[in-house]
């Protein structure tokens, strides 16, 4: 595994870690040390915490993408710099974690924590940092073979879990970095090296399978509309729970022009769902319920290019939620031992 380099943080940005390390204890020990400053009379004042620096497009790049000129890829990228500067996340807690691929080599390009894992295997490493730091912004990058392949059975466990983290999937419907493989979204008909003659296994339909698999936030779109893109990665990363974009993000190299139909800039028609404004209206019977499995299935049935925008959003508990809970639940039980304790009272009980 390939881990980044924490980034370089402001003084405010370690302050601020500090204190998401610290247990209540040490909080109260700062906070006794001002009360102490005041009951020794002090009258020094308070030492004014610096501002947190801006988060700059140039404080979240790293690297120069290593994708052929071209490649969908880059416009994802430039949509998630655009992001993390509007939203200004605290720069010490942004983690972006990928698989293997062209597109998961997305991790190097960012300034912040991260790491490009092995192939198919991104989910369960994301839902261990976010079970475990769920103070973090888990985002996930990777492909078609990535995430719908080798992955496929994780993307399963991590949406019926609902477990906290934003995944992207650039999906170009085939397989890049290895030259032109048959992927899981390859049409039917595809020649690669895998299928010279032609791709003949039925594709993956992406949004039918997070539909099916339980995840709790479903959205589609391409990689030519970057205002697109950031809308739904913001809306992504504003949700509680396994949050999935598939994204059409052409490969230049191995199967160019093929989402061609739905680029506006090379006259295809990008139609976006309109989603319901509840406002009691004649036209609002016919938008699309974000929270109707069945209308979301429906949609993700159109024939290629399809339509793009949110399919699916429910609001389901998260593993998170639940196993915070049931921790609570289970050190209240064992009067609030230490998590030190705990081990040896089951170390007793085992011997
Ligand atoms: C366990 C394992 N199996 C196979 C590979 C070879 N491999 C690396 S990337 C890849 C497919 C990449 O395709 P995709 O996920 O669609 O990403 P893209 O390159 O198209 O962005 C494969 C088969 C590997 N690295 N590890
Ligand atoms: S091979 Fe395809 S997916 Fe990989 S960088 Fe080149 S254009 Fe992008
Ligand atoms: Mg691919």
């Amino acid at each position: 595994m390939w881990m980044l380099p924490a980034p370089s943080l402001s003084p405010k940005a370690l302050v601020n870690d500090d204190v998401d390390f610290m247990s209540e204890t040490n909080m109260t020990t700062t906070s006794s040390v001002a009360a102490g400053n005041r009951q020794s009379g002090s009258d020094s004042p308070a030492i004014a915490e610096p501002p947190r620096e801006k988060l700059t497009k140039k404080a979240i790049t790293a690297d120069l993408p290593t994708w052929c000129p071209g490649c969908g890829d880059f416009a994802v990228l430039a949509a998630f710099y655009k992001v993390l500067e509007k939203r200004q996340l605290d720069h010490e807690k942004i983690v972006t974690l990928a698989g293997i691929g062209c597109s998961s080599r997305f991790p190097y390009f960012v300034n912040g924590y991260g790491a490009h894992y092995i192939h198919g295997r991104a989910v369960p490493l994301a839902s261990g940092i976010s079970l475990a730091r769920p103070d973090l912004h888990v985002f996930l990058f990777g492909g078609d073979g990535d995430g719908f392949s080798i992955g496929g059975n994780h993307l399963d466990h991590g949406a019926r879990k609902n477990i906290n983290m934003t995944y992207f999937i650039m999906d170009n419907f085939v397989y890049g970095l290895t030259k032109k493989q048959t992927s899981p979204t390859s049409p039917i008909g595809f020649k690669s090296k895998t299928d010279p003659s032609g791709a003949i296994d039925q594709p993956v339909n992406p949004m039918k399978k997070l539909i099916a698999g339980g995840a709790t936030f479903i959205a589609r779109t391409h990689a030519a509309t970057v205002n697109h893109m950031i809308q739904l990665i913001e809306r992504a990363f504003d949700h509680q729970g396994f949050s999935v974009i598939e994204c059409l993000s052409e490969c230049v190299e191995f199967f160019p022009d093929v989402f061609d139909p739905a680029n506006p800039k090379k006259g295809g028609s990008f139609e976006v769902i309109q989603e319901k404004k509840w406002d009691n209206t004649p036209e609002d019977e016919l938008r699309h319920d974000v929270t109707d499995e069945l209308a979301a299935y429906k949609l993700a049935s159109l024939p290629f290019p399809g339509i793009f925008g949110v399919f699916y959003e429910t609001d389901r508990p998260t593993k998170n939620a639940l196993e915070k809970k049931w921790i609570e639940t289970t050190r209240e039980k064992n009067g609030n031992a230490s998590d030190l304790e705990i081990l040896q009272k089951t170390f007793d009980r085992i011997k």
